[in-house]
């Protein structure tokens, strides 16, 4: 089984019910890997929301695993851009070695070879590698091609942006630069569903197992959340999606004073049927000129439904935006997302050096010697 992404112990919208749901579609993936009877289980990153994860989350991500351990199921691992340790602090996930967890590829390209009804199955695993360790990235992927050539049935997990997947600007490698000899490319880090097996080796992103973000919801109306139970034979590759249950349906409301309420239904008239058990999440933006009292006592009467707050516009404005990042703050905090001192810092020379035009370049130096102590005085 191929899962990905799993974000233990993130919170969405800052609504209580939004961690649990993280922990039940774990659960429920764990529940799969059992009932499927899999020979092993591969985890492509950001397997917690944060290199330091509360007591909730490893206590709940122990309990799921109790059953996968008592089964002696191997479960392989790489960290994502979310669970990588920050400073020299040591990675949560070791702390389930003894439970079986094998995390691999921290530091650089590493693999296991496992013996699965007498056939050999090559594992490698590099842990995800951003900004300046790209260079090092495509030396590993060079490297783990070398192994594969070895064996018949081979996985290489990654935690990266490949182009084609994700906006070009967060790419991290373009697909031609990917390994050509294994059987299977285990991804992470897209949260959107994706599988490539018209050609050679069969490439796939498994997805989040919950929605991290509201951009996560066209791709979720469209293909669900799932697994992968992949199947290798001679190195021959059919992988097959098992979708999550559990998962909060989510919806995403663009209206305007006059049509909302008349959208709300026809959302829950169009959609009720795979509301499943828990209720829904609707997030509402609205558009124009009015009482926006109104809006907010009209969905206080929905029982059945979870409003977010409604976000108002008073004029329509069009933006190209891309997941999650709206800001040049975002591209910002996305770089530096385990580091949020380093992000502020950047993003406050960015503002400094006059923004868009960065033509105020000796503004921003001088800001930034003075903001760090350090340097010339300003005559100089
Ligand atoms: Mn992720």
């Amino acid at each position: 089984m191929h899962v990905s992404d799993t974000h233990l112990g993130s919170r969405q919208y800052m609504i209580e019910e939004r961690e649990q749901d993280f922990y039940d579609a774990f659960r429920e993936a764990m529940d799969i890997a059992i009932r499927e009877n899999v020979d092993f289980i591969v985890h492509t990153g950001d397997l917690f929301d944060t290199w330091s994860p509360s007591n909730r989350a490893l206590t709940e991500f122990k309990d799921s695993i109790l059953p996968i351990m008592e089964r002696k199921i191997p479960f392989f691992l790489i960290l994502g851009d979310h669970d990588r340790p920050k400073r020299k602090d040591y990675p949560a996930a070791r702390i389930f070695d003894f439970a079986g967890i094998n995390l691999i590829g921290v530091d650089s390209l590493e693999h296991r070879v496992i013996d699965i009804k007498g056939d050999q199955v090559l594992i490698a695993g590099i842990s995800n590698l951003k900004g300046m360790r790209k260079p090092e990235l495509l030396e590993a992927y060079q490297q783990a091609d070398q192994l594969a050539l070895n064996y018949k049935n081979s996985i290489l997990m990654s935690h990266q942006a490949i182009e084609g997947f994700l906006y070009d600007e967060a790419c991290e490698a373009r697909y031609e630069e990917l390994p050509q000899h294994f059987s299977y490319l285990a991804f992470g880090h897209v949260h959107d569903w994706a599988l490539r097996d018209s050609n050679y080796p069969v490439f796939s992103y498994a997805g989040s197992t919950e929605m991290k973000s509201t951009n996560e919801i066209s791709g979720f109306l469209k293909n669900g959340k799932s697994v992968n139970i992949v199947t290798m034979d001679n190195g021959e590759v059919k992988v097959e999606r098992r979708k999550l249950q559990s998962v909060r349906f989510q919806y995403r409301i663009d209206s305007d004073f006059s049509n909302y309420a008349s959208d709300i239904d026809a959302m829950i008239s169009k959609y009720s049927m795979d509301f499943g058990t828990k209720k829904p999440v609707v997030s509402v933006r609205i558009t124009g000129e009015g009482s926006r009292e109104a809006v907010k006592e009209k969905l206080a009467t929905y029982d059945s439904i979870i409003f977010r707050n409604p976000e108002f516009h008073s004029i329509d404005r069009t933006v190209e935006i891309k997941p999650g990042m709206e800001k040049i703050s975002d591209y910002i905090n996305s770089y530096f997302s385990d580091d949020p001192e380093t992000a502020k810092l950047a993003a406050e020379f960015y503002a400094n050096m006059g923004g868009r035009d960065a033509n105020n370049k000796e503004e921003g130096i001088k800001w930034l010697k003075r903001t760090l102590g350090v340097g010339d005085d300003d005559n100089q």
